[in-house]
């Protein structure tokens, strides 16, 4: 049996804005582009959330919501030191650590485990190092995988550590709305609710046939996490195994060309790393995120390994044109 920890900093760039300027601590702090300009909010201090304050949410709404909120531009090289700073800390604690984003990564800590040291205590010392080093605070989840580590760091939010002790993966994720689980997004979750499926554990219920008929390989797959079963393993470095370029819109769009456009944009980003390295890639994968920040992936395997920006920008468009239909 493994042992994971998800570890997630809460509010991440509010938290470390209201970090270095003593002003903003207890206030309602919001850290984005300006109204003016047509600026979305990036991360909400749970002050601000207390008025109904969302990340990714136009910095309009934010201000009509809370008047008195303040406003402050990012500053990702700041936040990218607390990234690294609070990364090395992790790996204090193991070497098989996987960063997801500049705030959060899983642990692999099964090697640390002993019978005075059970992993709920783990998470425990983790939480109390970040917070005495860097006077910021995490929430961890305590799994037997990674699916469901994830999904227990935000159940408590902030500040929390959510333990799911080995066998009680089920009981624990039954009574969850099925978004929370990796994969499903908007689309698949309406479909899943067409069929009185809302909750993780009404998805568990399910056969596997069930699945597989309504959703093809992915449903037997999506059908394994509702049931709290997981193997993937906590990869420490991916970057050999891939390469990537990706980018964030300063304005949301759902116009085609200017999504094509982009989408040639970063598969030459794309060729071009490929090409440094003397690589090519045998799986094209396209990540999109939503105005709402969910975020999915599709992906295609193809022939022959691809490196070329034209041959790249023909599987990543294949991948997107489904999305964009109705
Ligand atoms: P999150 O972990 O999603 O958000 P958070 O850390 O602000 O809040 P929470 O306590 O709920 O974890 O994202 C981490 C950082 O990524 C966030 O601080 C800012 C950035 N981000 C954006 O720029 N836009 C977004 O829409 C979201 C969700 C995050
Ligand atoms: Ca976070």
């Amino acid at each position: 049996m493994r042992h994971i920890l998800h570890a997630d900093f809460d509010a991440f760039y509010a938290s470390v804005e209201q970090l270095d300027n003593p002003n903003l601590r207890g206030k309602p702090v919001i850290v984005g582009g300006s109204p003016e300009d047509r600026g979305v909010v990036a991360s909400a201090s749970y002050e601000a959330r207390r008025f109904g304050i969302r990340s990714a949410m136009p910095m309009r709404t934010a201000f009509q919501r809370c008047p008195q909120a303040i406003r402050v531009r990012a500053r990702f090289d700041r936040y990218g030191e607390v990234s690294r700073r609070v990364m090395s800390i992790f790996r204090d604690f193991t070497t098989l650590v996987e960063p997801l984003s500049l705030d959060e990564a899983y642990l692999d800590v099964t090697d640390s485990v002993t019978p005075e040291r059970p992993p709920g205590r783990i998470g425990r010392e983790l939480k109390a190092r970040v917070k005495a080093e860097l006077k910021l605070t995490i929430s961890v989840g305590v799994a037997t995988s990674k699916s469901v580590a994830k999904i227990a760091s935000d159940i408590d939010k902030p500040d929390g550590l959510t333990i799911v002790p080995p066998g009680s993966e089920c009981e624990f994720l039954a009574p969850l709305a099925v978004e929370k689980l990796w994969g499903v997004g908007p689309k698949t979750a309406a479909r899943l609710a067409a069929e009185a499926v809302h909750t993780i554990g009404d998805l568990a219920a399910q056969s596997e046939e069930w699945c597989r008929v309504r959703f093809g390989k992915m449903g037997p797959e999506m059908r394994l996490l509702a049931l709290g079963r997981d193997d993937r393993a906590v990869v420490v470095d991916r970057s050999r195994k891939s390469v990537s370029a990706e980018t964030t819109l300063s304005e949301d769009t759902d116009d085609p060309e200017a999504l094509y456009e982009l989408v040639n944009r970063l598969s030459q980003r794309v060729a071009r790393a490929l090409g440094r390295r003397e690589l090519r890639g045998r799986t094209v994968k396209l990540k999109l995120r939503l105005a709402d920040f969910a975020t999915f992936t599709r992906q295609a395997t193809v022939g022959e390994p691809v490196g070329s920006a034209d041959e790249i920008a023909m599987a990543a468009t294949t991948l997107l044109r489904p999305e964009l239909e109705p």
